[in-house]
């Protein structure tokens, strides 16, 4: 069963040439024809770890293209994933799998309406990774992914496939819970870290803002049914600040690198669940005001 990963870029290219490495059928999906030539250029994908660099020439093919697809890892940014997968949807398989790597909520559900009769696993990871150049990735962070279905049913078999591919991973019946909290995370850390230009390690002067924070999103955790994603969030995320003190966190290299962020999916999203729970959070709202007004101030998009 051919693995089709949707966006070479960072996590994607992490997945691919894992699986491929393991001797797994993997063909990438790239944007259009002009990405494909680039592909192609480029030789395959180059994936950079501690002790070795390796080119995998992998299969590729564009958007537009007419194979069938059973298995479709979803890795671009969470803000491309509906329509991207949108235009793969005439070319899935009755009971096709896909799986979404992407961070915050939202774009899940969006994607999952795009395709009713396909199952949707979601993925929260933790593991890093970064683009040096088009088509090389480097494996920046050891980490684990979370994966789980949020409708009741039984693991896939593929898991053992990620097994022997090397990509450490754990099913979940709570996957919806861990992507709560992981946003949780993300809303008290990346925000700031981007509005006090600092490395994670930075948030330990900013000391209250935190605790305000994690305050709020643990009460919005809890009102939105996901205590489990609430407790002791406020020291998983001093320990987080410590553990990745010398890091910038992921919003912060989006912004020093001019790309667009993925508020819309983290901030947003918790803002608007705290207005349908009418639940006040003035402190995340007020985060979300000097990011947007950050972001506007240095040409990025604020959704
Ligand atoms: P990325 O920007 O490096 O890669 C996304 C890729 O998708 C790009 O190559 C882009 O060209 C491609 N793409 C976008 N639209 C497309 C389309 N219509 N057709 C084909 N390709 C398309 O992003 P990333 O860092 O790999 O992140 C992907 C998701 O994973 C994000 O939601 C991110 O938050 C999450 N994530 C990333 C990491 C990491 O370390 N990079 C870790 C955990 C979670
Ligand atoms: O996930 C992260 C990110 O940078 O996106 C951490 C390291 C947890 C900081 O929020």
């Amino acid at each position: 069963m051919t693995w089709h990963v949707l966006g070479a870029g960072s996590l994607g290219s992490l997945w691919a040439t894992r699986l491929a490495r393991a001797g797994l059928p993997v063909r990438l999906i790239l944007r259009n024809s002009a990405r494909l030539a680039a592909y192609h250029q480029a030789g395959g994908l180059t994936l950079v770890e501690p002790q070795q660099t390796s080119l995998y020439p992998l299969s590729a093919e564009s958007l537009d293209a007419h194979t069938p697809i059973q298995r479709l890892l979803v890795a671009c940014k969470a803000y491309d994933a509906e329509e991207a997968v949108a235009r793969l949807a005439p070319r899935l398989n009755p009971g096709a799998e896909l799986i979404l790597l992407q961070n915050g909520l939202g774009s899940q559900d969006a994607v999952a309406a795009r395709v009713p009769r396909a199952r949707c696993i979601l993925a929260s990871s933790t593991e890093g990774a970064f683009r040096n150049e088009d088509f090389s990735v480097t494996f920046a962070g050891q980490g684990s992914t979370w994966l789980g279905d949020p409708l009741p049913a039984s693991p896939p078999l593929w898991l053992e496939q990620l097994t022997a591919a090397g990509i450490p991973h754990q099913w979940t019946d709570e996957i919806n819970t861990k992507l709560w909290r992981k946003l949780a995370l993300n809303c008290a850390i990346n925000p700031l870290t981007v509005l006090h230009n600092c490395r994670n390690g930075g948030l330990s002067q900013q000391a209250d803002e935190v605790a305000a924070l994690c305050m709020e999103l643990g009460e919005l955790l809890r009102s939105c049914g996901h205590n489990s994603a609430a407790n002791e969030l406020h020291a998983e995320v001093r320990r987080v600040i410590e553990a990745t003190a010398a890091n910038y966190s992921s919003m912060y290299q989006d912004v020093a690198a001019g790309r667009r962020t993925e508020i819309s999916y983290l901030l947003d999203y918790a803002c608007n669940a705290a207005f349908r729970q009418q639940q006040p959070v003035p402190h995340l709202q007020a985060l979300q005001q000097r990011l947007r007004t950050h972001l506007s101030a240095r040409g990025l998009p604020t959704t």
